[in-house]
């Protein structure tokens, strides 16, 4: 619904289950006489439907349960993955592949590769996700506006997240001049265990609104070509020390995907946190992809 009314423009909705994907467009597109807008919105099982899109993201998948990592997930959702980009490969082999499935870093991975397109043009949703809710956090204990923070947050997405408070800034200033260490400490636990606490409340399924602010914000970057500085889940060849993994990167992007990957010169701790996260993505990538 925020592409479609930000831009306009024709969205193509796909899920196996037959008719839900057809129930919410039918609903979405119910909704453009009062928002007056006139945006496009299919919804099939029919994947075929996708032929010739620009952007494809990628969501389907099951969900944790409370309780669960999101790495639990890998071996199903692999599967649905995996023959979703042998469809996307058929059907738009030019789009930007955007993947928000989780476990985040491990299913950009697999796409990218069952794809076979340029890393530039696979990607993960996750970093952008989480550097909104670091922001989020920051902004309530400071009672300040969200919109001064800009919140920094690299590393996998799932427990080796890495909120990096020295490169968080409010209003141009370091983080750490507006908080002490504990606060900070507690801000940073409160990120990495957002989608958990969402995952207990909710009882069954994840967040899904926050998300979905991220994943449209992608999309306007890359249809705007606006070269902004976002977080990505990008496959690194050699950047960060690291080779052949999808983790959380900043990354310039524009109209043809990641421009460029922006290697930040972390303190030496968090180089470490970083290739410790990196390496555990490849442990599982080996065992189970
Ligand atoms: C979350 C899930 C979507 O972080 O990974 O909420």
């Amino acid at each position: 619904m925020r592409i479609a009314e930000e831009f306009a423009s024709d969205v193509v909705l796909i899920d196996i289950a037959s008719g839900m994907a057809k129930a919410k467009a039918l609903d979405l597109e119910d909704a453009r006489n009062i928002r007056k807008i006139n945006y496009t919105v299919a919804g099939s099982d029919d994947i075929s439907l996708i032929s010739g899109s620009e952007i494809v993201v990628i969501t389907a998948g099951l969900t944790r349960k409370p309780g669960m990592q999101r790495e639990e997930l890998i071996q199903k959702n692999a599967s649905i993955v995996k023959e979703l980009c042998l469809s996307i490969k058929k059907f738009s082999p030019d789009a930007i592949v955007i993947v928000v499935t989780n476990p985040l870093d491990l299913m950009t991975r697999l796409a990218l590769k069952t794809l076979g397109f340029k890393s530039s043009k696979v990607f993960g949703m996750g970093p952008t996700l989480d550097a909104s809710r670091f922001a989020n956090l920051i902004a309530e204990r400071l009672n300040i506006p969200v919109s001064e923070v800009d919140a920094v947050v690299i590393g996998s997405h799932g427990e080796g997240m890495m909120p990096l408070p020295n490169f968080t800034t409010i209003r141009g200033l370091p983080l750490e001049q507006f908080m002490d260490e504990q606060k900070v400490a507690e801000v940073m636990a409160g990120t990495v265990g957002r989608g958990q606490e969402i995952v207990s409340l909710l009882g069954s399924g994840s967040a899904f609104f926050a998300p979905s602010a991220a994943v449209a914000d992608l999309v306007k970057i890359i249809f705007k070509d606006q070269k902004r500085t976002v977080g990505l889940s990008a496959c690194l060849s050699g950047q960060y020390q690291a080779n052949d993994i999808c983790i959380g990167v900043p990354c310039r992007l524009g109209r043809e995907g990641i421009e460029q990957i922006i290697e930040l010169p972390l303190e030496s701790k968090q180089a470490q946190a970083f290739l410790n996260s990196a390496a555990h993505l490849k442990e599982l990538a080996e065992k189970y992809l």
